[in-house]
């Protein structure tokens, strides 16, 4: 048998088909050209200094919405859209999340549960990259427990009048709509809320230390007044949103996977061309430890990520397995984070290589789409039986 290539050890790629591997090649390509020359400046920045301009470029690459039928999206299996989240999310995670947030989020909300007017107006400008979308969810006080939301939406006369504040909201300030989740007579519902509508305002969040290369922002709704087709009809309680999640939650467990190669592979160069003590860093035993160690996180992400998507594409992944592979994802690329950095010694820490972003950012993933703590609940209740949330 031919000896493990480093690089992909347990041969994981070998089994994506040619259309998986066309996308691979594309959104690497991309991501090389057009992402990783200038992310550190962006980071370095705090913003992305042209949203537009990249969701356009996002569009034209067709990642917008990519396992989305119809309406302009680009109707991919799920495998396929993992891939382009790994290769984005190998460049930067807050790259990916704009094409989560916008895909897998605010699309995916209108998809399930808009009306065909809904889907007619939003979802071919938004595959595009022509709207920006964003996702209201998180409040300052409600951000695990979503069901405790303050923000409410009330009846008068056919209208309805929102208001609320939202949180923590990627792209909310650059956004043309917000999807935004609210309480009602009938439970928690989604709305498609225009951007220029009076009442509704976005300011953005500064001095983060992780996700800098991603616009974040807090959304006030104060009587925003909203004609009765805002609604999206299908949505109804909470489990509408979570239905969402669950699609931005599997983009996450492939983002992860590349991150976490990111940084093993930067480590393994760097181990191999630094010299301490008259010979490479890779020669060292403790070195060693810790590229084995990457080696086998990084490739175990790689294989749950391929598996839950193939589960997916057979309509067989619940919930539990898309908490299984963030939880278990999220965490191993934060292990090869740390364990890179350390091999890059001080240069670790700074922006002209990529580790030390890489981990600052995977503080982010490990938060947002539920924490670490709530996917563990998760599959805790899932094979106990036993719900430990409250
Ligand atoms: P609970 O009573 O358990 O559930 C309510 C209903 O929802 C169902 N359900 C789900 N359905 C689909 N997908 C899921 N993942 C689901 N989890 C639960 C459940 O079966 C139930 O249905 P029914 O018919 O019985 O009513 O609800 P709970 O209030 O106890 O909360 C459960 C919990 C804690 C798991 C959930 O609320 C949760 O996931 N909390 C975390 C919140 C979160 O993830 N927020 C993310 C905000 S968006 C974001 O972070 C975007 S960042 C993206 C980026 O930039 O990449
Ligand atoms: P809390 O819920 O207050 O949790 C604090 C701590 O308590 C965590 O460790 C948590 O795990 C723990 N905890 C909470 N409940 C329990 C429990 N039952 N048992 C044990 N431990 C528990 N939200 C959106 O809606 N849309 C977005 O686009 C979006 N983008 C984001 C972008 C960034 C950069 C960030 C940082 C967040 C974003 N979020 C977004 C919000 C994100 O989803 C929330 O931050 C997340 O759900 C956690 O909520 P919280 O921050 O309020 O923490």
């Amino acid at each position: 048998a031919p000896a493990p290539d480093p690089r992909d050890f347990l041969s994981v790629d070998a089994d994506l088909d040619e259309t998986e591997r066309d996308v691979r090649d594309a959104v690497r390509a991309f991501a090389a050209r057009e992402l990783a020359p200038h992310v550190a400046d962006w980071f370095e920045a705090g913003t992305l200094p042209d949203p537009r301009g990249l969701a356009e470029a996002f569009g034209a690459l067709g990642v917008l919405g990519m396992h989305l039928e119809g309406y302009g999206c680009g109707g991919s299996n799920a495998v396929a859209y993992g891939v382009a989240c790994r290769e984005l999310e190998a460049v930067d995670s807050g790259l990916r999340s704009f094409v989560s947030v916008q895909g897998s989020l605010a699309m995916a909300a209108i998809h399930k549960y808009g009306s065909e007017e809904q889907k007619q107006e939003w979802l071919p400008p938004m595959a595009a990259g022509r709207a920006i979308g964003c996702f209201g969810l998180t409040e300052p006080d409600s951000g695990s427990d979503p069901g405790s939301m303050r923000s409410r939406a009330r009846r008068d006369g056919s209208d309805w009048v929102l208001d609320g504040t939202k949180m923590w909201i990627t792209n909310g300030s650059v956004a043309d709509v917000a999807v935004v989740w609210a309480a009602t007579d009938e439970g928690i519902r989604g709305f498609a809320v225009p951007a220029d509508t009076p009442g509704f305002t976005a300011n953005v969040v500064h001095r983060k230390l992780s996700l800098r290369a991603s616009i974040t922002s807090e959304l006030v709704l104060e009587g925003v007044r909203l004609p009765a087709d805002a609604v999206l009809p299908g949505s109804r309680g909470l489990g509408s949103p979570l239905s969402c999640l669950n699609e931005a939650r599997y983009g996450i467990v492939w983002g992860a996977a590349g991150a976490a190669r990111a940084c093993y592979e930067a480590a393994l160069e760097y181990a191999g061309t630094r010299e301490q003590f008259g010979r490479p860093l890779a020669g060292f035993q403790l070195t060693q430890r810790k590229l084995a160690d990457m080696v086998v996180d990084v490739n175990h992400a790689g294989l749950t990520a391929l598996r839950i998507g193939r589960l997916k594409d057979r309509g067989l992944a619940h919930h539990n397995h898309v908490s299984f592979g963030k939880f278990a994802n999220v965490a191993a690329a934060q292990r090869v984070a740390a364990a890179s950095r350390s091999v890059h010694g001080a240069n670790g820490i700074t922006l002209e290589y990529p580790v030390m972003r890489h981990m600052v950012n995977l503080e982010t993933v490990a938060t947002y789409e539920g924490t670490e703590e709530i996917h563990a609940l998760s599959i805790g209740q899932a094979v106990t039986g036993v719900s430990a949330f409250r």
